[in-house]
């Protein structure tokens, strides 16, 4: 009988009722994929939001031999109580964590989770097979590598395990059953193709947890599991969330190439840095279905650049803005507030960007201690934090400022990008413009027809919804605009018939390739 594994996660209570928060982290997904295709019996719980006894009974009946947790620092609460329950549920299970917080807080996890019996730092696919293997065979799970484990000592901490040499080995279809608590629709439309960013930002853990060399997956195994999922579950619409999406313009171009024929059907977001964008790359993305990019801004003012180590220019920043509007990608800019020094007038160029640059959205963020980053390393050098913010439960003990300066610049600045960035929208002309560009491609069809709704012009928007049905019959996004103006003029009968239709088409489309 193969050896039966539950991985789990739950989000803190705070969090439940936010999306983002309740989705299983993208790594649990590919542990439990990469387990299953090993041979193991390997069951994907997402907890968030059930009750503590129903978890418990839950774990019980599936009576695992080894139980994995997903531990970040917004599920820390939540952690550390489903430790003590998984204890209670399963006393002989062998029961470990692994993720962002405990990677770099083992010793002070494992002090405060007397049930667990070991972390798993950094990378976990190797590391968890192993240990599962071991497990498996009788022989000292203790040993495997990647462990952080109590032992008559005190804790100790074997090498790390080796780096995946092939990322593809990561993504097995595998990943997308046996997972309960799981919603295909909102957790599944998450792709992340790369491990690593070249970047050195001091408020980001990727450098030392990823590093800061680039691994990446084939563009085959990135196309394949678009297929899979448009045929299985119906997504069309995707976002890249790698951290820095467009870090190798090459290999984008070459996965726009191949998505332009292999999955003309989907829409698509990414995250980048404006010193990866170019026009030949954006041109190629917008004709693969890409139509929005968030960038990286943080902050605009010199000093703070220097403090959180990402240096933004300006200058690029105003000529990477313009041509994405020019080809008709939208923007959205991540902001940084709560920056030492940074005040309200020192937020004058962001405001001015977002104003006059073309931005279509922001989302400003405080500025956060994170364990493992060098914002953090270096405020305790200083002695001015301890570990002990990591313990407390609560969001506003990683701000880095929490000044009342702090709370009102930010609340300036939302309402600034609430009343400027819905200005930016593109104007008739600009999508005119796009569509020749494109040689009227199915996402400038879609603003076309989008704006020709708001303007009230429903004959046509019809008309280029149409348009999209008649050169690409089975696009699912013909259908899904066709269903968005008969919901918008109270058909909603014959809304929900375009819906199953636009799924339908979505299946179809990649069976038939
Ligand atoms: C994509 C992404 C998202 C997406 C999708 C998340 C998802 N559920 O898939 C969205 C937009 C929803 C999102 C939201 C948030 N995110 Co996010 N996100 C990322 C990003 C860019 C990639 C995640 C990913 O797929 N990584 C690749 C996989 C393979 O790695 P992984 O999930 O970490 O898992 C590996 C290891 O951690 C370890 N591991 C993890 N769990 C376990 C369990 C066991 C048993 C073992 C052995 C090992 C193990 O092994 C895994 C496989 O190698 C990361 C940055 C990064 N590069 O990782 C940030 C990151 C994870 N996010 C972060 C944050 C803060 C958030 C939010 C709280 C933001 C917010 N304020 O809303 C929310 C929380 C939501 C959530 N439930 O995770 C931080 C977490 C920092 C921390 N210390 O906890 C990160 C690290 C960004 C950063 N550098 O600061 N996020
Ligand atoms: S913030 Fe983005 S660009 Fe900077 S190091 Fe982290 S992932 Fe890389």
């Amino acid at each position: 009988m193969p050896l039966r594994i539950a991985l789990c996660y739950r989000c803190d209570d705070r969090h439940k009722g936010e999306l983002y928060a309740r989705l299983v982290p993208g790594g649990l997904l590919c542990l439990h994929g990469v387990l299953r295709r090993t041979g193991f019996d390997s069951r994907l719980f997402n907890f968030s939001g059930v009750g503590w006894p129903q978890i418990e009974q839950r774990l019980a009946r599936f009576a695992p031999r080894l139980v994995g947790v997903s531990h970040f620092t917004h599920n820390h609460a939540a952690s550390m109580r489903l430790y003590a329950v998984a204890r209670t549920a399963l006393p002989r299970a062998v029961l470990v964590a692994g993720g962002e917080q405990v990677t770099y807080l083992d010793e002070a996890v494992l002090a405060r989770a007397p049930g667990l019996d070991a972390i798993v730092r950094g990378e976990g696919e190797a590391a968890l097979v192993d240990l599962a293997q071991r497990l498996k065979d009788g022989s000292r799970w203790q040993d495997a590598p990647g462990l952080s484990h109590r032992a008559d000592s005190g804790i100790a901490r074997n090498s790390a395990a080796p780096p995946v040499s092939d990322l593809d080995d990561c993504y097995p279809v595998e990943r997308f059953v046996a997972c309960e608590g799981v919603r295909p629709e909102e957790q599944f439309p998450f792709l992340v193709t790369s491990r690593g960013c070249p970047g050195r930002c001091t408020f980001c853990d990727t450098p030392s947890f990823w590093g800061t060399r680039l691994r990446l997956r084939s563009v085959k195994s990135v196309v394949a599991e678009i297929r899979h999922l448009m045929r299985e579950h119906g997504v069309i619409y995707f976002g890249f969330r790698d951290d820095t999406f467009t870090a190798q313009r090459e290999r984008v171009r070459a996965l726009c190439t191949v998505l332009i024929t292999e999955t003309p059907g989907i829409l698509w977001s990414c995250q980048s840095r404006v010193d990866t964008l170019d026009a030949k790359t954006l041109l190629a993305m917008k004709l693969a279905g890409c139509e929005q990019i968030q960038i990286g801004i943080e902050t605009l003012d010199p000093q703070g650049q220097k403090l959180l180590g990402k240096r933004v220019d300006r200058e690029r920043l105003g000529r990477t803005l313009s041509l994405c509007r020019q080809i008709g990608i939208r923007t959205g800019a991540y902001l940084i507030t709560g920056i030492p020094g940074q005040t309200d007038a020192s937020l004058a160029p962001e405001r001015e960007i977002i104003a006059h640059g073309g931005l279509h959205d922001a989302i400003v963020s405080p500025l956060c201690y994170y364990p493992g980053t060098a914002l953090f390393a270096r405020a305790r050098a200083a002695g001015q934090v301890n570990e002990d913010i990591f313990f407390s439960g609560r969001d506003e003990s990683l701000f880095v400022r929490r000044d009342r300066e702090t709370r009102q610049m930010s609340r300036r600045l939302g309402r600034f990008i609430e009343t400027h960035a819905p200005r930016n929208v593109f104007s008739a002309s600009e999508i005119a413009e796009h569509l020749a560009r494109t040689d009227r491609c199915v996402s400038a069809l879609l603003d076309w027809g989008r704006a020709c709704l708001a303007a009230g012009q429903a004959d046509e928007a019809h008309d280029a919804f149409m348009e999209i049905r008649r050169r690409w019959p089975r696009h699912p996004w013909g259908f899904e605009a066709l269903a968005e103006q008969a919901t918008d003029s109270g058909r909603a009968r014959e809304a929900r018939r375009l819906r199953l239709a636009a799924t339908r088409a979505a299946r179809e489309d990649t069976r038939s390739r």
